[in-house]
């Protein structure tokens, strides 16, 4: 790794990063009253109806929108051969993957910010709270959220799980106070079963039979327990989703049903049936796992390292680092069935025919690589999750493409094949004509940020610039790809790509 990059732009740098600080103000979580939860726009301020009466797009496509936390793109039709997902490759099968899917934000809160706005916003979890404040306030002008877009255009909109970043959606010292709502006027419903975890913060980190995560040092970072799927949360959202499907579907009216699914996100959780395929395997050997030489967003892996982990450590302890991985997998494995379960749901409302399916990953996570267990890196490791998009008129099933896409991309796709009016302010583009045109094409650069530093992806590079001037680059053609800083090397790539970041910050503070 080279030195830092002393360059004749710094001013540009200097700019940047009194960006940064104006986009890293202090989390405020803000009252909000149910008043607001009833939406926060005037009606004459949507098209819907008016497109309504002129005659065309009445028939309007359902969408079920399924997140799942913490999912690198470790499904067998991306290429884990390891891996046993047979529902999500399923879906697959009959839809269009994205194969270089990044989100904008290697973590749960700004990433999801960027599925249910279509806009970059800050770095932090609080991301949907900090909105909820500006909205409560009035102080500036705030856009509908993508669940409020298309309730507003006729659609009853729910969300079950973890959606935004609170399952439920909603503050307080338990994440249960239904007087501070994180996404004001999205949701018709917004539903979390809690079951024995007591209240959605207990959920989200819940172990089996009720287990809380209080003191995260005193919890297992893995476990699974013979036992059925509602052992752990997800099995319970997962049943929640499956009655608002049958509900939805007999209501007469399109829906937007989301679903968020918990695991693979740590801990390591679940029922022993979903290990079990991976008991006696050998997993492929990590690739490039050492810590970076020079400076890189490289971190400690502290949300990992929180929890109990026998005073053991993966980077030293293969055999650890293999019970690690293979308790991701079961948790990914888990995930999957809950998957199948809502798709067979979907298909028993008779609603199949006509709803759009997103299976979406809010951001990858490292099992090892570059000497990280865990997210919030800009490596791709963190960045890259699975998109995958099944849709009524979709031409051809079973597509997949290795052109660039961003989370930012799926608000305005959503829009544009569920027949709904793609709206001026979101900041990303539709993928329709992708999926609708089989153009292969190489999609566009993905700009992703955390609060020290930001990236831009391209087909060959991906291009890191830190707050402090410090960059990274590195060529995904070459054999080294993310292991080999080669800023010093090549001056003008990182002119015209500083450039390219630049633009793409204020494309951001713009919104914030
Ligand atoms: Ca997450």
């Amino acid at each position: 790794m080279k030195r830092p990059l002393n360059y004749p732009i710094s001013w540009l740098y200097s700019l940047l990063a009194l960006l940064f600080l104006l986009g890293c103000k202090t989390d405020h979580q803000g009252q909000q009253t149910e008043a607001k939860d009833k939406g926060h726009l005037p009606e004459d301020h949507f098209m819907g109806k008016e497109e309504e009466q002129k005659g065309h797009r009445i028939k309007r496509n359902n969408i079920l929108l399924i997140c799942v936390d913490d999912l690198r793109p470790d499904l067998l039709s991306y290429g884990a051969g390891h891996m046993q997902t047979p529902h999500m490759d399923a879906l697959a099968q009959s839809g269009f993957s994205f194969l270089n899917h990044f989100v904008n934000a290697p973590s749960c809160g700004p990433s999801r910010y960027t599925l249910l706005t279509g806009q970059y916003g800050p770095p932090s979890n609080n991301a949907l709270f900090q909105r909820a404040q500006a909205l409560e306030k009035g102080e500036k002008k705030v856009e509908p959220s993508m669940p409020e877009w298309f309730r507003s255009h006729g659609f009853t909109t729910v969300s079950v799980g973890k959606v935004s970043h609170h399952p439920g959606g909603r503050g307080g010292s338990n994440w249960n106070d239904s007087t501070f709502i994180e996404m004001p006027g999205a949701w018709d419903r917004h539903l979390m079963p809690v079951a024995e975890w007591e209240h959605p913060r207990g959920a989200m980190h819940g172990l089996a039979r009720g287990e809380i995560r209080e003191n995260a040092q005193d919890m297992s970072v893995y476990q699974t327990v013979n036992g059925p799927d509602s052992l752990y949360p997800d099995g319970h959202i997962t049943k929640v989703a499956m009655d608002q499907l049958t509900l939805l579907s007999k209501e007469g009216k399109p829906f937007f049903l989301a679903v968020g699914l918990l695991k693979p996100h740590l801990p390591f959780g679940a029922p022993q049936a979903y290990y079990e395929p991976y008991d006696s395997i050998t997993l492929p050997p990590i690739p490039h796992p050492k810590k970076p030489t020079g400076k890189t967003t490289w971190h400690d892996s502290g949300e990992f390292k929180q929890y109990n982990l026998w005073g053991r450590d993966p980077n030293e302890d293969a055999v650890f680092a293999e019970e690690v991985r293979k308790h991701y997998a079961a948790c990914v494995t888990y995930a999957d069935a809950q998957v199948g379960r809502i798709l067979t749901a979907l298909k028993e409302s008779g609603a199949a025919d006509n709803t759009i399916v997103v299976l979406w990953g809010d951001h990858g996570w490292h099992l090892g690589e570059h000497g990280i267990w865990g997210k919030h890196s800009l490596f791709d490791e963190s960045l890259k999750s699975p998109l995958i998009i099944k849709y009524p008129e979709m031409p051809t099933t079973n597509k997949k493409t290795t052109a660039l896409a961003a989370t930012l991309d799926i608000f305005p796709t959503l829009c544009d094949i569920s027949g709904v009016d793609i709206p001026q302010f979101v900041q990303g583009s539709s993928l329709r004509p992708m999926m609708q045109d089989q153009k292969e094409g190489v999609g566009h650069a993905v700009f992703s940020y955390t609060a020290k530093a930001c990236t831009l992806r391209t087909t060959t590079h991906r291009f890191i610039l830190h707050t402090d001037g410090h960059v990274e680059l590195y060529d995904h053609t070459a054999p080294e790809k993310e292991t080999l800083n080669i800023a010093m090397d090549h001056p003008q790539l990182v002119t015209s790509l500083t450039q390219r970041v630049l633009e793409k910050c204020n494309d951001r503070h713009a919104h914030l």
